[in-house]
């Protein structure tokens, strides 16, 4: 078949909504977006690691601290089978850990920012997984068959992530007053931070026309920031928690849904440049767990031949 015959039958799977597969023809920058968002999205996972699981061993009950590393483990998980589907493009695992160890790829903006106090953990699990999802469910139905296929289990987990996260909101807002105080500072500094992770406004966000295009992201970024807002404003009136200072958060009748006020944007880009609270701090705890980690490496690569070797054998 010619370039253009290949061309032909990617962009009439993607107009049937069929899934583009590892051995399908692509267009170069077709791969090379899905790597990039990918990879991002992994690495995402496996430094969400790190803010929580800094609170394991401070949980309040044995039972917080069982579901927190469960949800810990979780990640990992997930940066798992995403690492696994960025693969499946044609890159190895080691380019992509090496460009998150150098600074040359980005992760979610959000795991730059300390997480200073019990409640930061339900908090967490509440609106950083709930915008997750939000962002997540959409993406069950990207146009990359392995991207799809992961997303399709990691929405699961997290939707426990969302709820437990919730449920311990729940605890803290209906608890003592000193413990709703830690619940609302935990949500005044966390709600701008959560809005950015929906990435820049839709003006200024360079990578959406394709995405839109090749069926990768199927919804805006406002697009889900909106939605996720919707969702989120009833969850803190139960709570009986304030709006954070200058959220802005009003019903708007004639819309049927919440007006809020933008988070700084200078902060975002600052923050994905590499200038956030946390970034070099996460930067350098990756970078001592996998050169910690060299040794399972090496063993599990010595096991793997040999089992080849043995097969060869037989
Ligand atoms: N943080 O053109 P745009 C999780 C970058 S965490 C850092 O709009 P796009 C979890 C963007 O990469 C959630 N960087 O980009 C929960 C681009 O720079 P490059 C992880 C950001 O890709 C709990 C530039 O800004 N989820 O799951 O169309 C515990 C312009 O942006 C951010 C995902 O990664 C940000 N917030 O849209 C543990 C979901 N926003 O790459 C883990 C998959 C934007 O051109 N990803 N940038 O240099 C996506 O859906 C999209 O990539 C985004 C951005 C919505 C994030």
């Amino acid at each position: 078949m010619k370039t253009l015959d290949f061309e032909q039958l990617f962009e009439s799977k993607l107009a049937n909504g069929e899934m583009i597969e590892p051995k399908d023809w692509m267009p170069e920058n077709y791969r090379k977006h899905n790597i990039r968002q990918i990879s991002q999205h992994a690495h995402s996972e496996i430094v969400g690691m790190l803010p929580e699981g800094n609170w394991i061993t401070r949980a309040p009950s044995l039972r917080r601290k069982l579901v927190l590393l469960a949800k810990v483990q979780d990640e990992g998980g997930h940066g798992l089978y995403l690492y696994t589907a960025a693969e499946s493009m044609g890159i190895s695992r080691d380019e992509l850990l090496d460009a998150l160890h150098t600074g040359k790829a980005k992760y979610s903006s959000i795991f730059n920012y300390p997480t200073l106090t019990w409640a930061d953990v339900p908090a967490i699990g509440w609106l950083v997984d709930g915008a997750a999802i939000m962002n997540q469910v959409m993406l069950q139905r990207t146009s990359y068959g392995p991207y799809s296929r992961a997303m399709i289990r990691i929405c699961k987990e997290e939707s426990f992530h969302q709820r437990q996260g919730y449920e311990g909101m729940c605890a803290l807002a209906f608890g003592t007053p000193d413990q709703k105080k830690m619940a609302q500072d935990a949500l005044n500094r966390f709600w701008f931070p959560t809005l950015m992770m929906f990435g820049p406004p839709d003006k200024e966000s360079p990578n959406s026309e394709n995405a839109l295009k090749w069926r990768i992201k199927r919804e805006t970024n406002d697009e889900l920031r909106q939605k996720f807002v919707n969702q989120t404003v009833p969850q803190i009136d139960y709570l009986g928690l304030d709006y954070p200072t200058n959220s802005g958060i009003k019903w708007n009748e004639a819309k049927q849904e919440y007006d809020f006020n933008e988070p700084d944007w200078v902060e975002f880009k600052n923050v994905i440049s590499g200038n956030g609270p946390c970034n070099k701090e996460r930067i350098e705890a990756r970078v001592k767990a996998h050169n910690n980690g060299a040794w399972v490496r090496a063993a599990a690569a010595a096991y793997a031949e040999k089992q080849k070797q043995k097969s060869v054998a037989a």
